[in-house]
């Protein structure tokens, strides 16, 4: 049986190697998915994050956590994208620019997929005028950001003006997300939708193209 205590403490400490082992192991054995990811992994960020604020852990330490819990994602992903339905939209989805934190995004592309949604991943540092021609070129109903540092948050009013002034704003809708981002802010800026997670991510993206 997989120690799941152990990937809590991998993703930690930043072992890498156990966190993709025992994440393997464990779905091997039917392990639900979603549930390692709420129970564990994220968790273990967000003591991660915890022991950062309070001078324990630094920048590396943050680096090796954060490649531990992408080397277990690697299993997870594929899981949670698991459905062989038609896709019931498609979402542009990117870390805003100037901000290189793609954790959360990838968690949420993730979950995304597993909901029906075809996504395209742009990546970490996405200025506006990326986001638009994405999702122009693309066909997208839905542009969703995130952030993670108070100081990037302004991209993402930026990239919502941008799509009023290309003329998008109410054809193609925003979804916005990350630590620092609120529901006050999404309606300060004129987003569309809001979640403080990758569950609550699919939940509004499904209402945003209506599903
Ligand atoms: C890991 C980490 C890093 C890693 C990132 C690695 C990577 N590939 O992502 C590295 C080491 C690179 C890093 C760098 C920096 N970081 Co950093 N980092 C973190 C840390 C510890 C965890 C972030 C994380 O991955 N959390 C786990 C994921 C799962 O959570 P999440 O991103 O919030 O996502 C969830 C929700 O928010 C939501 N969500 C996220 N995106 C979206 C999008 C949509 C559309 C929706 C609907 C929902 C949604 O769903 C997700 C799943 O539930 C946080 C601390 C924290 N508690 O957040 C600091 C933190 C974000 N970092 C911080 C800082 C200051 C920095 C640096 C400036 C440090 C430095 N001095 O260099 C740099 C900036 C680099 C840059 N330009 O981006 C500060 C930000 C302070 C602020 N308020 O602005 C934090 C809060 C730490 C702190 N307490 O001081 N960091």
């Amino acid at each position: 049986m997989a120690d799941l205590q152990a990937l809590y403490t991998a993703v930690l400490e930043g072992n890498k190697n156990l966190a993709a082992e025992t994440t393997r192991e464990a779905l091997d054995e039917g392990a639900n998915p979603e549930e390692l990811l709420q129970k564990y992994m994220i968790p273990a960020m967000d003591e991660v994050g915890r022991l950062f604020e309070e001078n324990e852990y630094f920048v590396p330490e943050l680096l090796i956590s954060a490649r531990a819990m992408k080397a277990a994602l690697e299993y997870i992903r594929p899981k949670l994208a698991e459905t062989g339905a038609k896709p019931i939209g498609k979402v542009v989805i990117g870390t805003v620019r100037g901000d290189l934190h793609d954790i959360g995004k990838n968690l949420v592309a993730a979950m995304l997929e597993g909901g029906g949604f075809e996504v395209i991943d742009l990546g970490v540092d996405v200025s506006p005028e990326k986001f638009i021609d994405a999702a122009r070129e693309q066909g997208a109903q839905v542009i969703a950001m995130s952030a993670l540092l108070t100081t990037t948050m302004p991209g993402m009013k930026s990239t919502v003006e941008a799509l009023t002034n290309a003329g998008l704003k109410g054809s193609v809708r925003t979804m916005i997300g990350g630590a620092p981002v609120t529901q006050r802010y999404a309606d300060d800026i004129g987003a569309d939708a809001f979640s403080d997670n990758a569950s609550g991510a699919v939940r509004i993206a499904r209402q945003l193209v209506g599903a």
